[in-house]
């Protein structure tokens, strides 16, 4: 039997692959299982309501949901599941600057809410579903661990870079 994927990605159209791929990427990077499709709240919407209530039931325990636009599909899908639901606006072509999905996903009233990272910050919403997963799963923690001390590695050989450079050797 397979294990069913912990991290559900969902966006509201093909469109907005090449965003929401960033989060299935740093998945793949550390090894968590995951599964991706398109909701769209406003063309699908009774897909959305099953998805989001069977999503748990299934085994999923965070949910990554990017939209644009009158970006509906993250709350909507917070509505409708305890499972945390991490909200990627994305600049989308019928966006008029960004800021309407951005404010469609995170101004969420009191009662249902959606962790809203940057504007087409999927990749930070992967980070934070491994996180969210991590706080009970230490292979996942020590990977997140890892990932970040290469990250400040990374940062740190640049300095030494600059100071090389600066020092002319
Ligand atoms: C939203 O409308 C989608 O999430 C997408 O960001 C945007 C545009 O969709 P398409 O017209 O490109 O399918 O629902």
């Amino acid at each position: 039997m397979t294990t069913p994927p912990q991290v559900s990605i969902i966006m509201g159209s093909q469109s907005d692959l090449p965003v929401m791929s960033k989060a299935a990427e740093f998945l793949d990077s550390i090894g968590v299982d995951y599964e991706i499709t398109i909701v769209s709240a406003h063309r699908t919407p009774e897909r959305m309501v099953t998805f989001a209530k069977a999503a748990r039931g299934r085994g999923v325990k965070v949910i990554i949901a990017g939209a644009g636009g009158a970006a509906h599909l993250p709350g909507m899908v917070a509505s409708l599941t305890t499972l945390p639901v991490i909200g990627v606006p994305v600049k989308s072509s019928n966006s008029i600057d960004g800021w309407d999905s951005i404010l469609s996903i995170l101004q969420m009233p009191n009662g249902v809410p959606v962790a809203t990272v940057a504007l087409d910050g999927a990749k930070n919403a992967g980070i934070l579903a491994a996180e969210i997963l991590g706080t009970s799963d230490e292979a996942i923690a020590d990977k997140l661990a890892d990932f970040k001390k290469k990250q400040t590695e990374k940062v740190l050989d640049s300095v030494a870079q600059l100071d090389r450079q600066k020092n002319g050797s």
